[in-house]
């Protein structure tokens, strides 16, 4: 699982510091802004790390403007070592889409950042070998105890809460494909340990076809000595004759079950003192809660456990799952115990085990990776359950610094989202396809079969997206009045794409046109506005960039921003046409020029009549 976390624009940060208009300070932004998606890709589950370190800073604290201010400050202290060490080393563009991927570029670097300075050359590349395998510090695993103490990060006032004596058993169930035998171990028995015995029916494994030979040698013989202490039957392994991919593996745990709740989890967690207890009473109360418990990080590198800020679990646009601030209902609570309101969930999840096939388990058609927890938040919701986060039930979880097992990873969420798309969210579909850059109609991607899914969501009778939208994830952005998106090419170049570019200096260039997103995303609006770049998924995320004509230089501002400062952001465009601002009555052009990479240059000029082209239109273009 994987989950970004980015809260608030950093745009706001300049503006209160400066009190005016600092370009200087929007250049550093966009940045620092770059810098940190980088360095939390999306395709690696690193993304919560990334952005996690700024994750409390970032946290808003209602109306507290003093400590606002003050968090703003660190945080700029915090970004000005991040842009030195950025300006030691800056990228090129072709290094900068290699280092896209990260660690797993340079795993070396990112292992013995943190760790390791003391290792000698042997031991550093048995751990390095490890690190490649597993995306985390396998070596520095095997040496740490498997019931190690974690520090208790419960809130205050979570410690004295009682339950009732009657709360139902729960089957824990972990998934894995090669995991460490070490990690894995501890998860087992962190489950064992922290659990209260009389409440933990069962641990089921579900092995989907790992081929690691230390699981091979090591993991039954562990098996048999638990059950010799523990009776017949308390652990039992599930393996796969051939890899079904985490979604169908958390079903066959679930078939495998036979506690009235059940608990699922990924195989390289830790669980804090008293997790279980909050999340069955809840579930006792009231079976149609989907409930998680709060994360924190294991830090893939060191082991370290960080605390991460209380959060509700949502998604953006390609569904990629991400941590949001707790809705405003719950801070005026003032009460960091309660539970929190969710719109979906990152992947591990508690839930009655009978109410879990009820309302239909997970969709068994997506295939290896995402999706799945997205769709089961929206479907639970708009099928008359709820899904809520614990603040007082904690389980830390490693975010891995990449994914070993997965060979492109993020086609299967693409191909999962749609099929969510499809299902779930009615006309809203649409973003789903923006976000991904790919058409409405004849995508190209075979979704496979959702008749059944489809059947589903009748016999439940389930409410609308819409619905959805408004009463359970208001925070999520929509763009009904988007009229057309893609890549844009210009005649005089068709392998040129409008692209956002390095975004260290909010220049737009024309890049190889490579169809990956968002670099090189285009949206036109209704309101003639040119959007490029990522869509925005939450109000309290960065604006959408906009295309500006900033003294006849073509730049990309926030569009809040340039719409407040009254700039040049309108356009009018039709297919095959020209992109004219309506206020300069300049156009977006091309014009040669040696300097440049490809020959071309972006430029705001005179109309010479040059053509643009835009691959989706989802409705009559403005003439
Ligand atoms: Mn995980």
């Amino acid at each position: 699982m994987l989950c970004t976390r980015r809260t608030k624009t950093l745009v706001s940060t300049c503006v209160i510091l400066s009190g005016m208009t600092n370009i200087v300070c929007l250049l550093y932004v966009g940045w620092i802004t770059n810098y940190v998606a980088n360095s939390g890709p999306k395709v690696a589950e690193s993304g919560g790390g990334g952005g996690g370190g700024g994750g409390e800073a970032e946290r808003k604290l209602e109306e507290d403007s003093k400590g606002e201010t003050l968090r703003i400050i660190e945080r700029l202290d915090r970004l000005e070592s991040v842009v030195n060490e950025h300006i030691k080393d800056a990228p090129q563009k072709d290094e900068d889409a290699a280092s896209s991927s990260d660690s797993a570029s340079d795993p070396a670097s990112s292992l013995f950042k943190h760790w390791g300075h003391d290792l000698g050359p042997e031991s550093r590349r048995v751990a390095l070998k490890k690190f490649r395998y597993y995306g985390y510090n396998g070596y520095l695993s095997d040496r740490i105890s498997l019931t190690r103490p974690i520090p208790d990060l419960r809130p205050d006032g979570c410690r004295n809460m009682s339950y009732s004596s009657d709360l139902p058993q729960l089957s824990v169930i972990f998934i894995f494909v090669n995991e460490a035998l070490s990690v894995l171990l501890r998860s087992v028995h962190t489950a064992i340990q922290r659990t209260p015995s009389h409440l933990l029916k069962e641990i089921i494994l579900v092995d989907d076809h790992s081929d690691s030979l230390e699981l091979k040698e090591h993991l039954q013989s562990f098996v048999d000595e638990t059950n010799a202490q523990h009776g017949p039957g308390f652990i039992k392994v599930v393996h796969h004759s051939k890899q079904e991919g985490l979604i169908r593996s958390r079903v066959s745990g679930w078939r495998a079950a036979s506690a009235p709740v059940v608990a699922l989890f990924d195989a390289h967690v830790e669980f804090n003192i008293g997790w279980a207890e909050p999340i069955l009473q809840r579930i006792k109360e009231d079976r149609t809660r989907v409930v998680s418990p709060s994360f924190d990080n294991i830090k893939y590198d060191t082991f370290e456990i960080e605390e991460y800020p209380l959060s509700a679990q949502g998604f953006d646009w390609e569904l990629w799952c991400r941590y949001l601030n707790p809705p405003k209902s719950w801070w005026t609570q003032r009460n960091h115990t309660a539970p929190i309101r969710s719109p979906a969930l990152i992947g591990c999840f508690v839930v009655d085990r009978k109410y879990f096939e009820e309302i239909g388990l997970l969709d068994e058609g997506m295939e290896i990776y995402g999706g799945e927890n997205v769709e089961l938040g929206i479907r639970v919701w708009q099928c008359g359950g709820s899904v809520e986060v614990l603040p007082c039930s904690r389980i830390a979880h490693i975010e891995r610094a990449h994914k070993p097992y997965t060979e492109n990873l993020t086609a299967h969420v693409r191909r999962n989202a749609l099929r969510v798309a499809e299902v779930w969210m009615d006309q809203y579909k649409s973003h789903v396809y923006m976000a991904w850059n790919v058409p409405l109609q004849n995508s190209g991607i075979d979704i496979g079969d959702i008749s059944e899914r489809k059947a589903l969501r009748s016999r439940l009778q389930c409410r609308p997206f819409s619905w959805f939208l408004s009463n359970i994830y208001p925070e999520l952005r929509s763009y009904s009045d988007t009229v057309a998106y893609g890549v844009l090419k210009n005649s005089l170049r068709d392998d040129l794409c409008l692209d956002q570019g390095p975004d260290t200096d909010n220049i737009p260039i024309m890049y190889l046109c490579h169809g990956m997103t968002p670099q090189q995303n285009v949206y036109y609006t209704s309101s003639q506005q040119l959007h490029l770049g990522v869509l925005s998924p939450t109000i309290d995320d960065d604006d959408n960039k906009c295309l500006v004509d900033v003294n006849s230089r073509p730049r990309l501002l926030e569009c809040s921003y340039a719409a407040n400062k009254h700039m040049k952001l309108t356009w009018t465009f039709a297919q095959g046409g020209s992109i004219q601002n309506t206020e300069s009555q300049r156009c977006l052009e091309l014009v040669e020029s040696r300097q440049s990479e490809f020959s071309f240059q972006l430029a705001i000029q005179d109309c010479t009549g040059q053509k643009w082209t835009i691959t989706n239109i989802l409705t009559v273009l403005p003439q």
